[in-house]
């Protein structure tokens, strides 16, 4: 979920100067996935992404034979291993037949309704990407005293990589099942049921981490259907899957971009690149604003050209990353897409959503259409309600969602109805932040690629990272 930069936010007059005319592919019933080379487009670029943040795939489909084998972390089973090593082939055969029978996986279905605790039976977690710190901070890889301090917050790295491993699942299931002509509903309630199956949600303990994300192309961020919403997903649409899990209180927050037309196959590469990058150059003691040079540097050396028309990838300029902190989905540190931010570092022990987004059109967004966003202020002052109806509405809210952002749909399944004048008084009362969505100038594109991130002691996490993104 993205952050909109506070000295940006206020209004500014927008000269609403269409970019590009809507695309006017044919409808085709391929579903082309942006992984598809575009040999149609000259899709130039300039600089030569490494890429190496994104190869490793640590997170393949669980194998049912495969025991969920951790590494470092298991030291009882890294020992067995050796054990069995020094026994003898024939012995370590046998006994290691023994010990994955015992573990034998649950499989996942199609759709995906088994709780990952059920399929990791021994309630271990997958490690997402593991980095090394660079040169100044090499030191924290064996130093012993930060091996100590990691291995107790154990516990925390497994619950938010639990929902990493749910958010994988159901994204992975996503993108192999939304198709041009499913409506926006459908697809954002296919990713919450799914979510809520496979991360077993239970009040605070577990669930949903905010509203599904699905803007569509120059809408860049904070779109998710309201109830009655007709839209329907179109061949040529940019759609951002932003969508958040949580495991007390962890958030990831991680979104990809869907396309099915490969004309913006480098709008797409684009921002990936330069999400990993962002990724890349995070680290204790790094300042933001170096984050948002490199960032910038690397998405404005993609062109993409679109009917047409070459467009320079633009990083938007007023959205960021954000730190994440426990049930506060912004944390009160940004991460800039661009350069010129500000020299705050970033610290040990520090969650961060990395997200970046690029546009064919200003670079720059704006407050946009009907509003399905929202969370309760985190520090709320204590506002004496005169209204009963607000009363009740923000007891409801406080019940089922706390600090942790919700939309419209979240409240009717509360059974919550006519709400909208209650919630429009606890805006104006400074209780509830509304967060309408963001959105670039007409018949621009937008895409985005988020990954949450956390700096530990001995090394960093990419936590969300899949062999998909
Ligand atoms: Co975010």
């Amino acid at each position: 979920m993205a952050e909109l930069s506070a000295e940006l936010k206020e209004k500014v007059a927008i000269s609403e100067q269409p970019t590009v005319e809507q695309q006017q592919s044919p409808a085709g019933e391929n579903g082309a996935t942006p992984a598809s080379t575009s040999s149609k487009n000259k899709n130039k670029k300039k600089k030569k992404s490494s890429g190496a943040a994104a190869d490793k795939p640590e997170t393949e489909e669980k194998d049912a034979e495969n025991a969920p084998v951790k590494e470092g972390e298991d030291d009882d089973e890294e020992d067995d291993d050796d054990d069995e090593n020094a026994a003898g082939a024939t012995k370590t055969a046998t006994k290691k037949k023994k010990k994955n029978k015992k573990k034998k996986k649950t499989a996942q279905t199609e759709p995906p309704t088994v709780p990952v605790s059920k399929i990791f039976g021994n309630k271990i977690y997958p490690e997402g990407e593991i980095c090394q710190y660079n040169e100044e901070n090499l030191w924290r890889t064996t130093n012993e005293e930060k091996r100590a301090l990691e291995r107790q917050t154990f516990d925390q790295y497994n619950d938010v990589r639990r929902a990493a491993e749910v958010h994988r699942q159901v994204r992975q299931y996503a993108k192999r099942t939304i198709k041009p002509g499913m409506s926006m509903i459908e697809i954002v309630e296919m990713i919450e049921n799914g979510t809520r199956n496979l991360v077993e949600a239970n009040g605070f303990e577990s669930g949903i981490g905010f509203p599904t994300g699905c803007s569509l192309n120059h809408c860049a961020a904070h779109y998710t259907p309201n109830a009655g919403d007709k839209t329907v997903l179109q061949y040529e649409d940019v759609c951002k899957i932003d969508f958040g899990v949580h495991v007390g209180g962890r958030i990831i927050d991680s979104a990809f971009t869907l396309t099915f037309d490969p004309v913006y196959d480098n709008l797409l590469a684009g921002v990936k690149d330069a999400t990993n990058t962002g990724i890349r150059e995070a680290g204790i003691d790094v300042r933001l604003c170096d984050i948002g040079a490199a960032i910038q540097e690397v998405m404005e050396s993609y062109e993409v050209e679109i009917e047409g028309k070459t467009y320079q990838v633009k990083p938007i300029r007023n959205l960021n990353g954000h730190s994440i902190d426990p049930y506060k989905i912004h944390g009160g540190k940004s991460v800039p897409i661009v350069k010129g931010g500000d020299q705050t570092k970033m610290e040990e022990g520090e969650y961060f959503a990395i997200e970046t987004f690029g546009s064919t059109g200003r670079g720059f967004v704006h407050e946009d259409m009907e509003c399905s966003h929202y969370a309760r202020v985190y520090d709320a002052p204590h506002v004496p309600l005169r209204l009963p109806r607000a009363k009740t509405l923000l007891n409801t809210i406080n019940r089922e969602f706390g600090t942790l952002p919700f939309c419209r749909r979240y409240l009717d399944r509360t059974g919550e109805q006519k709400y909208i004048i209650a919630l429009r008084n606890l805006v104006e009362a400074g209780i509830v932040d509304e967060y309408p969505p963001l959105v670039d100038t007409r018949g621009s594109f937008t895409a985005q690629y988020e990954h949450t991130i956390v700096l530990k002691p001995t090394c960093k996490e990419v936590l969300s990272r899949g062999d998909d993104y």
